[in-house]
């Protein structure tokens, strides 16, 4: 039988390749990759490999973004179906007619959108920086798409904006309702609980800390505290229980798995290597725009 995971070593030599995997891929997944993180900090790593090849073990949109950053590297999506739902929720037409409405008022698209949206909008945000990213531009109106969770959450920390919140959501977050929470803290009284922005707001005001995966990851860390509970996809509690072994960490809701994240196995990478799949073209007519909402971005944080 192929040793995979030395197969995967072997061609990535070959190929002068680099594996980066999302903090929500699977165990067997991060466990072969040279860099683990959100992204936004994948795609500046993309960005600044020395190696000709990416393979992007994460969704489209992340792939996409890679791609837009670094345009003469292959980059890889080794699963062509892991998309995701939430950036499929907007088209760019879609909001073409949304900024019809409010003309003259700057679109933030968060990073989980096409390149076609990205393409329409102002400046790009990720979960990590989409506060001072809203905070910095000028104006009070702010339109902001798809997920209307994490903008109505910008929206309370930036109280002097004004968000015009597209109705889009994460299937996978949304799965968590505020009876969960507070059945958790009976359970377990002394964890903190740590909560993803896309989550409903009623589940988000009852959060110990609110954060991005890379957020959530720190703040454990540097916490003197032992028990925590994680509100965001599982991939995270599997980094968190390999990084910090002496705390203990529970999901929230086992409903939080992206069935897209979880569409890359182990298998899926060396395939990719193998057959050069499945590669990220951007059309041209809106790379360059969209490069431009990602390097505003790269600006301001
Ligand atoms: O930006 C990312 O990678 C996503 C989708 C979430 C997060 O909080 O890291």
């Amino acid at each position: 039988m192929v040793d995979l995971v030395m197969e995967i070593q072997r061609l990535k030599q070959e190929r002068n390749a680099v594996i980066l995997a999302h903090n929500y891929q699977l165990d067997e997944v991060q466990k072969v990759a040279d860099h683990i993180g959100d992204s936004f900090y994948l795609s500046k790593v993309a960005a600044n490999s020395k190696q000709d090849v990416i393979v992007f073990c994460g969704v489209r949109f992340m792939a996409e973004t890679a791609k837009i950053l670094s345009p003469s590297k292959t980059v890889l999506l080794p699963e062509k179906d892991a998309g995701c739902p939430l950036a499929e929720m907007i088209t760019a037409e879609g909001l073409r007619s949304l900024k019809s409405k409010y003309p003259d008022v700057p679109v933030v698209c968060y990073v989980n959108s096409s390149a076609e949206v990205k393409a329409e909008s102002d400046i790009c945000c990720t979960s990590a920086n989409a506060v001072k990213i809203v905070a910095s531009l000028p104006g009070r109106k702010v339109i902001f798409v798809p997920d209307e969770n994490l903008g109505d959450y910008i929206a309370k920390q930036v109280p002097d904006k004004e968000l015009i919140l597209w109705k889009g959501h994460c299937v996978t977050h949304a799965k968590v309702k505020p009876g969960d929470v507070n059945q958790v803290r009976e359970l377990y009284p002394t964890a903190k609980i740590l909560i993803h922005p896309e989550c409903h707001p009623a589940v988000v005001d009852l959060a110990d800390f609110v954060g991005s995966t890379s957020e959530i990851m720190r703040y454990a860390k540097e916490s003197s505290e032992s028990i925590f509970v994680i509100g965001t996809e599982m991939g995270v509690v599997y980094t968190l229980k390999e990084t910090l072994p002496t705390k203990q960490f529970f999901l929230l809701h086992p409903g939080l798995v992206c069935p897209n994240m979880k569409k890359t196995r182990i298998e899926s990478v060396y395939q990719a290597l193998q057959k050069n799949q499945y590669e990220i073209h951007i059309e041209a007519e809106y790379a360059a725009r969209a490069r431009l909402t990602l390097q505003r971005m790269l600006e301001v944080v």
